[in-house]
């Protein structure tokens, strides 16, 4: 395995893809079908312009991260595994605890295998799908760029698990990679696998949202998977997970930008409406987290779930930073405390920690969430204004576990679906909310000038100015 990709083909790659020439043919023939897909369901216009974009050239932490002017169609999708630092890699849970990790997939883990990297394949088409109109209301040069990464990362992380289908699954994964092209987000009769990905994210506020709390769950899954037994599954979520980072800063930034211009706008105005100067309101805000956290809560799949527990005992799927976790990693006797709901209410409950393995990842996904929101509450804090952003509880607006049947409160007071009719406009972004939002929309070119909704970042990219020309017009 090397750190250095091997830019000579027309699909870069560390994998050594050259010496093997079905493989190459499977990808190589599947290259003009993503390329089509990037042309019709990837970033509306913008395909002839000049952004600057950070490219991997190789694996290691010098490589990764570099900066040029790049035509997005001309951007070097690859295919990456991280480096193997460890001679002598062993399973690190499960029934196969101790047992070499994999480099081939085992005949009896074929199909739950393919199944968690068609899910995980399937998200990432579906998000450049989502943003696919933006651009045409970026609030400004930077912002525009920082999509267009994404974009263009996320397109690459189909390619990883292209890969790995192509690689490991024959014709069976051949089959999936031409159908990872053709469902799409929102269509109803082709829809993407999971809830949040058939969403839409209309603008930028949804934008930010969804990275910070939906790449979220992509970070999460993702370690998940770094633990796997199947070794090339390990390497590959690895390297993705370095630029899942990057979406992630780019939605902490961008609710923080949207939240340091609220507070401007108050202090300097001395008032309340937000609205009425062009910026967006703290309670609109609070509306879209309380809607995103909860649709990306859902992602973890439901409280109690056996497919969960069997993909950890096969040695499929970990658990968050699995090496930290003090216990036998098998989890047969082991127990863990959970909330349900029965009869009209919550309560917590201690069930198997085999069978809550989604439970616990969520619990990771939430702290790690909150840790966000408190530096959004600095902010605001620092800023004089009395205002807290908080984190609905887990209970609320879900729709898979067993949640979905009840109608809870932000607060975790369970109520009547009548009440629940009256008061989720005040809770949830209401057609209003989203028309405000919308109509503050317009797209902003001029270097270094910022929507009337969003602050100025701090720094620009890769130490540029703020008024670099990051996507040349
Ligand atoms: N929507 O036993 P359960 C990312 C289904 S994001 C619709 O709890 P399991 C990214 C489930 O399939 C990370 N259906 O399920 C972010 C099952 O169906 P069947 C993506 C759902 O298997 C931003 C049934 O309900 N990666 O990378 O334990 C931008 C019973 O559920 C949903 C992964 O998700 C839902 N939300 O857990 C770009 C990792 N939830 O068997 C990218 C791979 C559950 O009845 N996936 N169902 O037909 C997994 O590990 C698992 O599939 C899940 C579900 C954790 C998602």
């Amino acid at each position: 395995m090397e750190a250095q990709i091997d830019y000579s083909q027309l699909i870069p790659n560390n994998v050594g893809l050259s010496s093997d020439r079905k493989l190459q043919r499977a990808l190589e023939s599947w290259h003009p079908k993503f390329m089509n897909w990037w042309q019709t369901n990837g970033p509306d216009s913008y395909q002839e312009n000049e952004v600057y974009l950070r490219t991997a050239v190789s694996v290691d932490k010098k490589g990764w991260a570099h900066f040029g002017p790049v035509k997005m169609p001309d951007y070097r999708w690859g295919i990456f595994l991280a480096e193997s630092h460890e001679q002598d890699k062993r399973i690190k849970f499960g029934e196969h605890q101790g047992e070499k990790v994999w480099q081939e997939v085992p005949a009896e883990y074929r199909a739950p295998l393919r199944r968690l990297i068609v899910t995980q394949g399937d998200t990432e088409p579906a998000s450049v799908e989502q943003q696919r109109i933006l651009a045409a209301t970026a609030p400004s040069l930077v912002d525009m760029r920082n999509l267009f990464q994404v974009n263009v990362e996320e397109a690459r992380h189909l390619w990883a698990m292209v890969y790995l289908l192509m690689a490991h699954f024959g014709r069976d994964g051949r089959e999936e990679a031409e159908e990872l092209l053709q469902r799409s987000s929102g269509d109803p009769d082709k829809p993407r696998i999971l809830g949040a990905f058939n969403e839409q994210t209309p603008d930028w506020l949804s934008f930010y949202m969804f990275t910070y709390f939906t790449d979220r769950d992509g970070k999460y899954q993702l370690a998940s998977l770094t633990e796997s037994a199947f070794d090339p599954l390990a390497r590959t979520c690895q390297f993705m997970l370095t630029e899942e980072a990057h979406h992630m800063h780019v939605g902490e930034t961008g609710v923080a930008r949207i939240i340091q211009k609220a507070c401007d706008i108050m202090n300097q105005h001395k008032t309340d409406d937000v609205r009425r100067h062009g910026g967006i309101d703290l309670p609109t805000l609070q509306k879209y987290v309380n809607f995103h956290f909860s649709v990306s809560e859902d992602l973890f799949g439901a409280e109690i779930s056996t497919n969960a527990a069997n993909y950890y005992t096969q040695g499929l799927k970990g658990r968050y930073q699995e090496n930290r976790i003090k216990d036998d990693h098998r989890l047969k006797d082991e127990p863990y405390e959970v909330s349900t709901f029965r009869d009209q209410k919550i309560a917590k409950e201690e069930v198997s920690a085999l069978t809550s393995i989604n439970e616990r990842l969520r619990d990771d996904y939430i702290e790690d969430c909150q840790r966000g929101v408190n530096r959004w509450n600095k902010l605001i804090k620092d800023a004089g204004v009395e205002f807290e952003i908080k984190l609905p509880h887990r209970a609320f607006h879900r729709q898979i576990g067993t949640f979905s049947s009840a109608c809870v409160a932000p607060d975790g007071s369970v109520i009547s679906s009548d009440q629940w009719e009256q008061k989720k406009l005040e809770w949830l972004p209401s057609q209003q909310d989203h028309e405000y939002v919308k109509s503050l929309m317009v797209q902003v070119t001029e270097p270094g000038k910022f929507a009337s909704w969003i602050a100025a970042p701090r720094i620009g990219i890769n130490s540029q100015a703020i008024d670099y020309e990051y996507v040349r017009l």
